[in-house]
C-alpha cells in the first residue's frame, strides 16, 4: 500500500493536468472537512491519518483514482462524478451521485454503484451515501487484508506449542488458552519454554498470539509509543535519493488482525487506525447483531467461494480457518496483485484443502516409510550418527508431493541440495536409492574404487526412475555436499541451470531444483542470501527453486532466539518476493497442501517459494547427543508429544479411511523390506564411491585413453578468422553506434591479427572461439567480465544510443558454432563460484570459467574452493574442468589488489613433494590425471591460449587455477605469434631461455627460475645489466603438478650454474614454499636452490608505491648479483 502510495506520490508531478488534481488521501480524511488542495500533502501524511489505505477497497479505489487522474474517461462515469465532486470540495458521503445506467462497461468501468449500494443497502439517484456504512464496509475489508497479511503471525504452526513465548516477559494471564493449557499440562516454569523472539519488536514487547479456533483471536500487546513510532517510521521514510523507488516494508505486528481490535465487540481503542475510524467502527459494532450483518466481499478474497457476500461472523470464521490454523502464509509483500490473488485463491477457496481418501492413504503410506526407515536404522545401528528425521518425518511425503506435482506439471529432472538432516531417508524414500547401498555404508567396508570418500550423509546420488504416481520418468540428483551448511545451494543452482541450458529448457519447465535447509543454517549462512540473489538474473536464474526448511526450532544446541535476529528463519527469502508457507508438521494434510501450492507456484510464475515445516527434533543433534543437557524443557515436551504417524493414523482410523490393522500391516510390510535389504547388504564386501556420483557423464569416459590428449594447436586459418571477427564492429555497423575508444581497440586488434600476433585478450578470444567452433560451449562468468575489470576484453559491445542493444563478437564467429555465454555476475564470489562449479558438473564438454575481479577476492568463496574444488573428486569421485581466473601480481596497488594467494592453492595441491614420478612419454598427462587440480601462472598469451584449450583436450577433467595478469594485458612484450598457437604447438609447462645463455649453457653462472609477470622485470634487469649470456631465466608456467622432469632436464643443462628461485611475492607467499622441496627432490638434494624475493610479511603487499618500487629493485638487484 505504501508502495502504491509512494509511486503515486512520485508520479503525480509528471501527470498531465486534469480537472481537480487533488491528492488522493484528502477525500478520505473525513475528519477534515476542508479539502483545500494545498493543505493536504502526501509526503507529510501520516499513515494513521489515512485509515482506509490499509483496506482492500482502498487499493481498488486508489486504482480508480489513478486511472481517473490519467484519463477521466477511463473509469466509469460514476467514479468520474465522484472524483470530480470530491475534488470540488464535497465530502465523501455527499460526493457520490448515482449516474444514469450506461451500457458497455469497459476495463476500468466497474461502477461505484456496484460497491456502494451493497454497503448502503442501495442508494437512489441523488441520495447521499451514509458515511458510517462506508466506514463499516471498509473496516471489514481491512480485516480481510489483515488476515491475509498477518494471519501467519497467529497461526498454530508449532507442534510443541513453545514457539512464541518471550523469555524476558512475564507470561500473561491472558495467554492464549490452548498454549496455556499445553504449558500447564506439562507443569513447567513457563518462562523457560521459549523458542523464538517475540515478533520484531524486541524485548520490551510481549506478544502472545493464540486463541480458540473460530472464536476470534486474542492479542496482547504492550508497547511504548516511542517504540511504535520507531517501528512504523519506515512506512513513511523517504528512502530513495532519486525519488524513483519505494519501499513496501511492512510492520510485522498485527493489532489490526484481530477483529476485536476494530472494536466490533467493544470500544477498545485501536492503536493502528485513526481515532475517527475507531469511533466509526465502534459505533457500528457495538451490538452483537453486527456480526450477522452481511458484507460484500472484495475481489481480493476468495473465502466466499460462489458467495459474493457473507455475514461478518462467517467472514471471520473463514479467515481464521485459512490463515490462523496450521498454515501461516506470508505473501502480501509480493509486488504483484496477480500473484497475491493467485495465492489467496489457493488458500481461501472453500474446501480447497479437502483430500480424497486415496490421497490420505498415500500420505500415511509415505509417512509410514519415513518413520519406519528411521526406526529401522535406530534399531540396527543404535550408536551410529545418521542425523535422523524423527520429529519431521513429514518431510518425506512433502518432498514426494512436490516432485509428484512438479512432474505432473512437466518437470522431468530434479536437482536436490540438502544438508545432513534426513538425508538417508530422502535417498531411500524419495530417490529410491536401493536400501542395500545405503545399509552397506554403515558397514566398515573397503572402497572398490579410488578416492578418499565421505561420510554417508554427505554423499550424492543420481537416479532415473518411473514416478508411479504420475507414471512419468523422472531423474533425481542429490548433489554431494560438505558439512558446510548451505554451501551446496549455489552449486545446485549452477547444475540445474546447466541442465536447463543444455536441454534448451529456457523457462525451467523440465528441470528444477529443490533446496532443503535447516532453520538455523537458512538464516545464519550468508550464502543463502547470495544464492537468492542469483534467482532472477538472466544468466543465473533456474526459473524458480522450491525451498523446504526443516524447521526443528533448534540449531545443534542453540535456540532460535540466540541464533537469529529475524522473526522467522525464512525472512531472507522475502528479498526476492518469494511466498513463504509456514506449516505445522503435525498436520500432514496442511503440509501436502502447501507442497501442491508451492509446486504450482513454481510452475506458474517460475519464481522461488519457501515451505517452512515447523517441527521438532526428537533426538539430539545426532543420535548420540543428549539434548536434555541444554534443552531440558523442550525435550520434556517432545517426549510427551505423539509422533505424527501416530496422530495421523489415529485420525484416519477415526475418519474411517483406514483400519487399525491396515496401519499395522503397512508398517510391517516396510519393515520386512528393510530386513531383506539388510540381509543382502551383509553379503557385500566392498562399497563403491561411484554408486554415489551425482553427475554421471555417460559416454564421456568410454573409449577414451586416459593417457592421450587431443592437440591444442589450431590451424592458422581458424586463428585468422576468429581474430578478424573479434576485431570487427557489428555487421550492421552503420546503425550500431559503438564508442570511439572501442573503435580504436578493434583497429589495434585487427592490426595485431594482420601481423599474426596476439595479446592476452586476443589469445583468450581465440581459445574460446576455436572451442566454440569445435562445438564446445564456453561460459565466462564473474564480476564485470563482459568488459573485463581491466577494460581489455570487450566481449560485449554496447550501442551508444540504444539501451540494451549489444553485440557479442564471439557469438557470431560461425553459423554452426556452440553457444557462447559471457555474463557479468552479482557481486558475490561464494555463490557465483559455487554456481559455476555446479554448471561445470553437468557437461564435461563445456569450458566454464569464473573470473575474480581481483584474485584477492577469491577467499570470500573459500568454502567452495576448499570443500568442493580442491577435494570434490577425492570425496565424491566427481570431476570438474572449472577454470578460475585470478588476476594476480604485485604492481604497487596495495595489499588488497595484489595477491590471489597462490600459496594457498599450491598448499592444497595433492602433489607429493618428495616423490619424483616415473619418467615416460606420458609423464605430464599422468601427473595431471593424478592431481586434484592444476595451478598455473602463464607469462605468454599463447600459453594462456593452450592451457584453456587443454582443459577440453584432456581425456578427464581437472579444475584449473590460473593466476592471470593485469599490467601484462597491455605489456608490449607480452605478445605471442600465431606460430606459437597453430598446429603442432602445445602448452609449455616450462618456457626455457631462448637467448644467448641457452646457446652456451656451460658458461651460464646463474639460472633463475620464476613464474608469471616477474619474468619481464627480470629479463629487463638482465639486459640492462648486460648479463644475457651469464644468466638464464626459465619460466615455470605450470607450477602444480610440478614439472619435475623438465626442471631436472634444465638443471642438467646448466650444470655449472647457481640455481635461484625468484618471485615477486613475499617469502611466505607465492610459490617458494611449494617449489623448494620439489627442487630438492628433483636434484636429489645435491644442488641448493636459493630464494630471491621479498622477505616474509603478514600482508601481501605494501600500500606505498615507493616502498613497492624499492622492494622490486632490491629483488632485481639480488637476482642479478
Ligand atoms: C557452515 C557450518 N557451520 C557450522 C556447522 C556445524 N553444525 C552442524 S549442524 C549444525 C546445526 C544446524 O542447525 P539447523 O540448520 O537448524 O539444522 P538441524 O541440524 O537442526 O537440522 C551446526 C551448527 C556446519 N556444519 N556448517
Amino acid at each position: 500500500m505504501y508502495k502504491t502510495r509512494a509511486v503515486v506520490n512520485n508520479l503525480v508531478p509528471f501527470m498531465p493536468s486534469v480537472a481537480g488534481r487533488e491528492k488522493f488521501a484528502s477525500w478520505l480524511q473525513s475528519s477534515s472537512r476542508n479539502f483545500s488542495l494545498n493543505r493536504v500533502r502526501w509526503r507529510s501524511t501520516e499513515v494513521s491519518a489515512e485509515p482506509f489505505l490499509n483496506g482492500n477497497s482502498s487499493t481498488y479505489v486508489e486504482e480508480m483514482y489513478n486511472a481517473w487522474l490519467d484519463d477521466p474517461k477511463s473509469v466509469h462515469k460514476s467514479w468520474d462524478t465522484f472524483f470530480r465532486s470530491t475534488a470540488a470540495g464535497r465530502t465523501p458521503g455527499f460526493a457520490y451521485q448515482s449516474p444514469p445506467v450506461l451500457a458497455d462497461a469497459g476495463r476500468n468501468h466497474i461502477p461505484i454503484s456496484s460497491v456502494v449500494p451493497f454497503i448502503t443497502g442501495g442508494s437512489s439517484l441523488g441520495t447521499p451515501v451514509d458515511e458510517k456504512i462506508i466506514d463499516d464496509h471498509l473496516a471489514v475489508q481491512a480485516i480481510i487484508r489483515s488476515y491475509q497479511a498477518r494471519g501467519h503471525l497467529v497461526a498454530e504452526l508449532d507442534p510443541l506449542g513453545i514457539m512464541y513465548a518471550d523469555l524476558h516477559s512475564k507470561i500473561s494471564e491472558k495467554l492464549g488458552a490452548d498454549i496455556k493449557e499445553k504449558i500447564d499440562a506439562r507443569s513447567f516454569p513457563r518462562e523457560v519454554v521459549v523458542r523464538q523472539h517475540s515478533h520484531a519488536l524486541g524485548e520490551r514487547m510481549f506478544t502472545m498470539c493464540k486463541g480458540k479456533r473460530g472464536k476470534g483471536t486474542e492479542l496482547l500487546i504492550k508497547k511504548k509509543k516511542r517504540k511504535k513510532e520507531k517501528i512504523r517510521g519506515h512506512h513513511i521514510a523517504k528512502l530513495d535519493p532519486l525519488g524513483i523507488q519505494s519501499a513496501d516494508l511492512d510492520e510485522r505486528h498485527p493489532p489490526e488482525l484481530l477483529y476485536d481490535h476494530y472494536a466490533f465487540a467493544s470500544n477498545r481503542p485501536s492503536t493502528t487506525y485513526s481515532k475517527q475510524l475507531q469511533r466509526k467502527v465502534a459505533s457500528m459494532t457495538e451490538q452483537e447483531a453486527d456480526m450477522d450483518r452481511v458484507f460484500k466481499l472484495p475481489s481480493t478474497t476468495f473465502i466466499g467461494g460462489k458467495e459474493k457476500a457473507l455475514p461478518l461472523r462467517e467472514i471471520l470464521k473463514r479467515l481464521e480457518q485459512v490463515y490462523c490454523r496450521h498454515i501461516g502464509v506470508e505473501f502480501m509483500f509480493i509486488n504483484s496483485l496477480e500473484q497475491c490473488n493467485w495465492i489467496r485463491q489457493r488458500m481461501e477457496t472453500p474446501g480447497i484443502m479437502r483430500m480424497s481418501e486415496n490421497q490420505k492413504r498415500l500420505i500415511l503410506a509415505r509417512l509410514t516409510r519415513a518413520t519406519g526407515f528411521e526406526a529401522f536404522l535406530a534399531r540396527k545401528w543404535s550408536s551410529e550418527k545418521r542425523f535422523g528425521l524423527e520429529g519431521c518425518e513429514i518431510l518425506i511425503p512433502a518432498m514426494k508431493q512436490v516432485i509428484d506435482k512438479s512432474t505432473e506439471l512437466g518437470v522431468e529432472s530434479v536437482v536436490i541440495g540438502m544438508p545432513h538432516r534426513g538425508r538417508l531417508n530422502i535417498l531411500a524414500n524419495v530417490c529410491r536409492k536401493p536400501l542395500e547401498s545405503i545399509f552397506t555404508q554403515f558397514a566398515a567396508l573397503e572402497a572398490a574404487d579410488d578416492g578418499s570418500g565421505d561420510v554417508k550423509y554427505h554423499l550424492g546420488t543420481y537416479i532415473e526412475r518411473l514416478n508411479r504416481v504420475t507414471n512419468k520418468n523422472i531423474r533425481l540428483a542429490v548433489v554431494a555436499n560438505p558439512s558446510h551448511l548451505e554451501a551446496v545451494d549455489p552449486v545446485v543452482q549452477g547444475k540445474t541451470r546447466a541442465e536447463q541450458f543444455y536441454r534448451g529448457d529456457g523457462e525451467g519447465k523440465k528441470v528444477m531444483s529443490i533446496l532443503l535447509h535447516g532453520d538455523a543454517a537458512f538464516c545464519g549462512q550468508g550464502v543463502v542470501y547470495e544464492t537468492f540473489h542469483l534467482s532472477d538474473l538472466p544468466d543465473y536464474t533456474t526459473h524458480g527453486t522450491i525451498h523446504i526448511v526443516v524447521n526443528n526450532q533448534i540449531g545443534f544446541t542453540t535456540d532460535p532466539r540466540h541464533s537469529r535476529s529475524s522473526p522467522y528463519c525464512t525472512d531472507v527469502a522475502r528479498v526476492v518476493n518469494a511466498p513463504i508457507f509456514h506449516v505445522n508438521s503435525d498436520d500432514p494434510e496442511a503440509v501436502i497442501h502447501v507442497c501442491n501450492v508451492a509446486a504450482e507456484w513454481r510452475s506458474t510464475f517460475h519464481k522461488d517459494v519457501v515451505i517452512d515445516i515447523v517441527s521438532y527434533r526428537r533426538n539430539g543433534h545426532n543420535e548420540i547427543d543428549e539434548p536434555m543437557f541444554t534443552q531440558p524443557l523442550m525435550y520434556s515436551i517432545i517426549k510427551k508429544t505423539k509422533p505424527v504417524i501416530k496422530q495421523y493414523s489415529e485420525m484416519l482410523v477415526k475418519e474411517g479411511v483406514i483400519s487399525e490393522e491396515q496401519v499395522k500391516d503397512v508398517a510391517e510390510k516396510y519393515d520386512k523390506i528393510c530386513e531383506e535389504a539388510y540381509t543382502n547388504a551383509k553379503k557385500e564386501t566392498h562399497i563403491k564411491y561411484k554408486d554415489w556420483l551425482d553427475s554421471p557423464w555417460s559416454g564421456f569416459f568410454e573409449g577414451k585413453d586416459p593417457s592421450k590428449m587431443s592437440p591444442t594447436g589450431v590451424k592458422e586459418d581458424t586463428l585468422l578468422h576468429i581474430g578478424k571477427r573479434f576485431s570487427s564492429p557489428p555487421p550492421n555497423a552503420a546503425e550500431f553506434v559503438i564508442h570511439k575508444g572501442i573503435e580504436r581497440i578493434l583497429k589495434a586488434r585487427m592490426q595485431m591479427v594482420e601481423e599474426r600476433q596476439v595479446d592476452w585478450a586476443l589469445a583468450e578470444a581465440m581459445a574460446f572461439g576455436s572451442l566454440l567452433k569445435e562445438g564446445i560451449h564456453v561460459r565466462l562468468s564473474g564480476q564485470d567480465v563482459e568488459r573485463g575489470t581491466f577494460s581489455h576484453r570487450h566481449h560485449v559491445l554496447h550501442h551508444q544510443k540504444v539501451d540494451r542493444a549489444t553485440y557479442k563478437p564471439l557469438c557470431n564467429l560461425y553459423p554452426d558454432q556452440a553457444p557462447y555465454t559471457v555474463c557479468n555476475s552479482s557481486l558475490s564470489e561464494f555463490a557465483v563460484l559455487g554456481f559455476e562449479l555446479g554448471f561445470s558438473m553437468t557437461n564435461p564438454n563445456a569450458l566454464v570459467c569464473w573470473e575474480a575481479q581481483f584474485g584477492d577476492f577469491n577467499n570470500t568463496a573459500q568454502c567452495i574452493i576448499d570443500q568442493f574444488i580442491s577435494s570434490g573428486q577425492a570425496k565424491w569421485v566427481r570431476q570438474s574442468g572449472l577454470v578460475m581466473l585470478l588476476p594476480h601480481g604485485l604492481e604497487g596497488m596495495g595489499p588488497e589488489h595484489s595477491s590471489a594467494r597462490l600459496e594457498r592453492f599450491l598448499q592444497m595441491s595433492a602433489d607429493d613433494p618428495d616423490y619424483f614420478p616415473p619418467e615416460s612419454d606420458e609423464f605430464a598427462i599422468r601427473q595431471l590425471h593424478d592431481i586434484n587440480w592444476i595451478v598455473a601462472n602463464c607469462s605468454t598469451p599463447s600459453n594462456y591460449f593452450h592451457i584453456l584449450r587443454r582443459q577440453i583436450a584432456l581425456p578427464f577433467r581437472k579444475p584449473l587455477i590460473l593466476m592471470t595478469p593485469k599490467s601484462l594485458l597491455r605489456h608490449p612484450e607480452a605478445r605471442s605469434s600465431f606460430d606459437e598457437m597453430n598446429d603442432n604447438t602445445e602448452f609449455l609447462r616450462l618456457i626455457p631461455d631462448n637467448g644467448p645463455a641457452a646457446s652456451n649453457p656451460e658458461n651460464v653462472r646463474k639460472v633463475i627460475f620464476c613464474s608469471g609477470k616477474v619474468y619481464y622485470d627480470l629479463k629487463k634487469a638482465r639486459t640492462d645489466s648486460n648479463l644475457d649470456s651469464d644468466i638464464a631465466i626459465l619460466r615455470v608456467e605450470q607450477i602444480s603438478p610440478f614439472p619435475f622432469d623438465l626442471i631436472k632436464e634444465k638443471c642438467n643443462k646448466y650444470k655449472n650454474a647457481q640455481l635461484v628461485w625468484a618471485q615477486e611475492e613475499h617469502k611466505n607467499q607465492g610459490s617458494w614454499t611449494y617449489v623448494q622441496p620439489r627442487f630438492n627432490t628433483t636434484l636429489n638434494h645435491s644442488r641448493p636452490i636459493k630464494y630471491v624475493g621479498r622477505p616474509t610479511a603478514a600482508s601481501p603487499s605494501t600500500g606505498s608505491k615507493m616502498q613497492h618500487l624499492r622492494e622490486l629493485n632490491a629483488l632485481l638487484e639480488d637476482a642479478m648479483s
